[in-house]
């Protein structure tokens, strides 16, 4: 596999030597400053490869290519937008990318309650807390339809640790969830959020898959005519939030959108941590059943509550955690052996190791939620010994 890492821009506490040092190869960024919908100008492209070029790697990955509300819901400027994002392709080809990531989660990206969990050594987590969720949904967004969206039992622990929340708790579930976490394209405060909840009624599950089949039927051409890859990240968590539906969070929503659309440019981000939230999503399968449209993924594993959905979950280390990271992998690296096998150019699958969890210097340097520099680092190493492992000449699977 190709070893990359996430790197924000200049603004990031994490350098692109800091990702070289770590053993990244190829680095993976956005220009997260254009609005959504907006044409990425040449220049701001070409100046990012320059700022990467300048700490020694290359840009490999774009992620991501935001996706307006207007293309999700099918209103407003759609047109518009969608002939912005296909002219975003066609200028990141040219300037030598063939990776695009890109995501379909209606309003909201990634989703945690607590940025900084404190895990039994003293690491700081991910988390994802279905109770406070729910309160945030009820007694703090005060979404109208909320209640009737859980469980009772749900609703009566929701309410009881609401009653006990601190203010600083009430505005950092505000801010983690509706203002957006780290890549979000945008961030809404509590009123703007319940307006833009608004704008999605009507819109059901089967609306939404369609408006995505109709999204990718537009873009996909134009994504093989320029030679990239387009590729979906999954829904983080893997299941409808604040009512809004969600499309991509098993296995069979991947089959629904690949057949749906079959050009093999329309691929698949394989986010092992987030279709991994759900007990009934099997990784090292969906990682072989798809594995022809899988062209860039994201390892990382997550310890679950409960294996119900939803449920609450935090990230635990790379190796740690429900999924089997080894037996993802061997399936990963047979893939790039019959891609080699075909002679094909993009044999070798960029990966990156998603998030970490803070540790050691981390805790002080105050880079970006989820995105810490040894934290990842420890991952890409665990990551890599596996896969060295399972390549060696003489003791490998011979993959
Ligand atoms: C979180 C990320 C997401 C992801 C986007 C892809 O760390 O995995 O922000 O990049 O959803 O479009």
């Amino acid at each position: 596999m190709r070893h990359t890492w996430r790197w924000f821009g200049p603004i990031d506490k994490v350098s692109v030597r800091d990702a070289a040092q770590a053993g990244a190869v190829g680095i993976v960024s956005a220009l997260h400053h254009i609005p959504t919908g907006e044409i990425w100008p040449i220049e701001e492209i070409a100046k990012r490869h320059e700022e990467i070029k300048a700490g020694g790697l290359v840009w490999d990955v774009v992620e991501s290519v935001p996706v307006s509300e207007d293309i999700k819901t099918q209103t407003g400027d759609r047109k518009r937008h969608i002939a912005n994002w296909q002219e975003t392709l066609r200028r990141l080809s040219a300037s030598g990318i063939c990776t695009v990531c890109y995501n379909f989660m209606p309003i909201l990206d990634w989703t945690r309650t607590d940025l900084r969990w404190d895990t039994r050594h003293g690491a700081k987590a991910m988390r994802f807390d279905l109770t406070d969720f729910a309160a945030f949904d009820i007694h703090i967004l005060k979404r109208p339809e909320a209640y009737g969206d859980y469980p009772e039992w749900l609703q009566e622990d929701a309410a009881r640790r609401f009653s006990e929340m601190e203010d600083a708790k009430i505005a950092a579930l505000g801010k983690n969830i509706g203002a957006g976490l780290p890549g979000s394209a945008d961030g809404y405060t509590l009123d703007q959020l319940l307006e833009k909840l608004r704008s999605y009624q009507g819109i059901d599950r089967a609306r939404l898959q369609q408006n995505l089949v109709d999204f990718l039927t537009e873009v996909t051409p134009v994504a093989e005519e320029v030679g990239i890859n387009i590729c979906a990240h999954g829904d983080d968590p893997p299941w409808p939030l604040l009512g809004l539906p969600r499309i991509l969070s098993t296995e069979a929503d991947y089959a629904h959108m690949l057949d749906q659309v079959g050009a093999r440019a329309n691929g698949v981000t394989l986010c092992t941590g987030s279709l991994g939230a759900r007990a009934d999503n099997d990784l090292p399968f969906i990682a072989s059943r798809f594995a022809d449209r899988i062209h860039f993924v994201h390892l990382r594993n997550v310890t679950r509550d409960t294996d119900t959905v939803p449920c609450s979950f935090f990230e635990d280390e790379h190796l740690e955690g429900a999924t089997d990271m080894v037996a993802v992998i061997a399936a990963l690296l047979s893939e790039e052996a019959r891609r080699r096998r075909e002679g094909r150019a993009d044999h070798r699958i960029p990966m990156r190791p998603d998030h970490g969890q803070e540790i050691l210097d981390d805790l002080t340097r105050g880079a970006q939620p989820g995105y810490p520099a040894i934290g990842r680092l420890k991952g890409l190493a665990e990551l890599r010994g596996i896969e060295r492992t399972l390549t060696h000449a003489r003791y490998g699977l011979g993959a």
